[in-house]
């Protein structure tokens, strides 16, 4: 590790993973939300913090405690999704341990969603974030360091006089360009030189769409940066980290076509398609044959999609606002336009059947993407299913009581009334092979296998192996 200080006041980490079965447990790219809450410290608050990417890093749990005691740090500010909140809530632990005067803020999505249950079940965290993070740290880091109580900021949720207090979310600035830039310079040097390929960009934040399974944790309203600002970045990213690979995390990159072409007609104008390939995600419903050729001559080498269901009265009843019949011709668009597809499915919708899983696993097989990924459906806190779930509506039924089992491919969260776990895990595997098998891909299969073994072995032995669900979690809650 080589920060460039041996103290920081604030250190902001991404938790190491608990296991190496899946791609994000040994990322190729460094987090942006901690970078982007990191650079607004900085420029707004004046305060330099050292950005620990634990995963990116490859450091285990105690590694990783080691390293940010060195750093002597005062408050300490910790990312998590949901699945992941327990092994924050363990680092953050290991912190306190040895440094205990150190405060420990939680942001990310699953303190945003549910901020009060989260500090019940981990009292470890000082406050949680709700919310977009840069403004609401930079207000709650200087009060700390400033021995003052940090009182009355927007986004803030914490304990007065014994009560759970949760102040709103967090403000954002006006236009999203005031953000400016995510601070890849405040990260260990030699973890972005080593390990990162691909470097995360946001043109925008926000999605119009209603998918009853998604948090939009950054609202219905599209936020756009201006497109030349984003091909600047871009432009550095090549220059000082040699990126030659980035990956637009805009929900949906081609909601707003204009944009989208901005930033495309940016990248050729410059030259930087010549050097640089791209990823992006994109709607159905979004797309045109003019603006798919154009992103291919910009340099976008994959495009994922979420096709979600191969029946039709489920995906109607999901809201995505989209026809079976318009994602095959998405689909097409790529195929003509040589852009390689990753198409999204989810198994275990609300009153799926096995029917509808078969319809899906049809229509996989008929789209025969470039990619599928095949996840069972989790009920993320602030979706619609979350609530169905959490009521028992919808043929739901709750499984676990650990958030570690809240993950698409290896998890435990939910079964249906009609659908029992190990079949949904049975349908999940065999969609996965059949799209090869059945589109004569047996080399992209045992290229996948090859790819993937850490993953695809504990699928498959999770398929036969006897269940055994623990409706008692880590904080001792039940479900
Ligand atoms: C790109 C993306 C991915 C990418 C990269 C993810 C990554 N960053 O590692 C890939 C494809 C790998 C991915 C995978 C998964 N993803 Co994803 N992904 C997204 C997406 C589209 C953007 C995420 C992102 O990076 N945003 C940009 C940055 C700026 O946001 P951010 O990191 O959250 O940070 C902001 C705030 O959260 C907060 N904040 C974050 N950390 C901290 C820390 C502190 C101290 C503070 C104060 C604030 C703060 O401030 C930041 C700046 O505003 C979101 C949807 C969305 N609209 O956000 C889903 C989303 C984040 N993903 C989600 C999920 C569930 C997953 C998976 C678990 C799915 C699975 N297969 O099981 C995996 C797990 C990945 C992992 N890292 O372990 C969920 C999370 C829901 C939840 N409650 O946890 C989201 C919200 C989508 C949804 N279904 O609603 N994902
Ligand atoms: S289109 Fe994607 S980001 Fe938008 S609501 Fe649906 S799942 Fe969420």
């Amino acid at each position: 590790m080589a920060f460039q200080n041996d103290h920081y006041d604030v250190v902001l980490v991404q938790p190491p993973a608990e296991s190496r079965r899946e791609h994000w447990d040994t990322p190729d790219y460094p987090a942006i939300g901690i970078a982007y809450v990191g650079a607004w410290l900085e420029t707004e608050a004046g305060i330099t913090p050292a950005i620990v990417d634990a995963k990116l890093a490859r450091l285990d749990l105690t590694e990783t405690i080691d390293l940010i005691v060195s750093l002597g740090p005062r408050v300490v500010g910790l990312s998590a999704m949901t699945h992941m909140i327990d092994g924050a809530s363990d680092l953050a632990q290991g912190i306190k341990a040895r440094l205990p005067e150190a405060k420990m803020v939680l942001g990310g999505f699953h303190g945003t969603f549910l901020p009060e249950r989260t500090k019940r079940e981990f009292p470890v965290f000082d406050y949680i974030v709700v919310g977009e993070g840069e403004m609401a740290f930079a207000a709650l880091t200087q009060k700390i360091l400033a021995g003052e109580e940090p009182e009355n900021i927007n986004g803030l949720c914490y304990e007065k006089n014994g009560d759970i207090v949760t102040i709103g979310r967090g403000d954002v600035p006006e236009t999203l360009d005031e953000l400016g830039e995510p601070a890849w310079h405040l990260f260990d040097p030699e973890a972005l030189a080593k390990y990162a390929r691909v470097v995360p960009v946001m043109s925008q934040r926000g999605c119009p769409f209603f998918c009853n399974f998604c948090s939009r944790p950054y609202g219905r309203t599209v936020r756009l940066r201006t497109p030349e600002l984003v091909v600047d970045e871009i432009e550095r990213n090549l220059k000082r980290l040699g990126a030659t690979y980035a990956d637009f995390y805009d929900e949906t990159f081609t909601v707003n076509k204009p944009h989208t072409r901005g930033i495309c007609e940016g990248l050729i104008k410059r030259g930087l398609s010549q050097n640089l390939l791209w990823k992006c995600m994109a709607h159905a419903n979004t797309v045109d044959r003019d603006l798919v050729h154009l992103m291919r001559k910009a340099g976008c080498d994959l495009v994922g999609f979420g096709v979600e269901t191969g029946n039709k009265e489920i995906l109607a009843s999901m809201q995505k606002g989209v026809t079976k019949e318009r994602t095959m011709a998405a689909r097409m668009l790529f195929k003509e336009a040589g852009i390689p597809t990753q198409a999204f499915f989810l198994m275990g919708h609300p009153n799926e059947s096995k029917k509808s899983l078969f319809d899906t696993m049809m229509f996989a097989i008929r789209m025969n993407a470039e990619e599928s990924a095949i996840g069972i459906m989790v009920p993320y806190p602030g979706t619609e299913v979350w609530e169905m779930a959490t009521k028992g509506e919808g043929g739901y039924k709750k499984l676990s009581g650990s958030w570690r089992d809240y993950n698409k491919q290896l998890g435990n969260a939910v079964e249906l009334e009609n659908v029992s776990r190990r079949q949904l895990e049975i349908f999940q595997i065999a969609t996965y092979i059949l799209v090869f098998v059945v589109n004569f891909r047996a080399l992209d299969l045992l290229r996948m296998i090859g790819e993937h073994w850490r993953l695809a072995l504990p699928m498959l032995w999770k398929a036969i192996a006897p269940k055994r669900f623990s409706p008692v979690g880590k904080s001792g809650r039940v479900l």
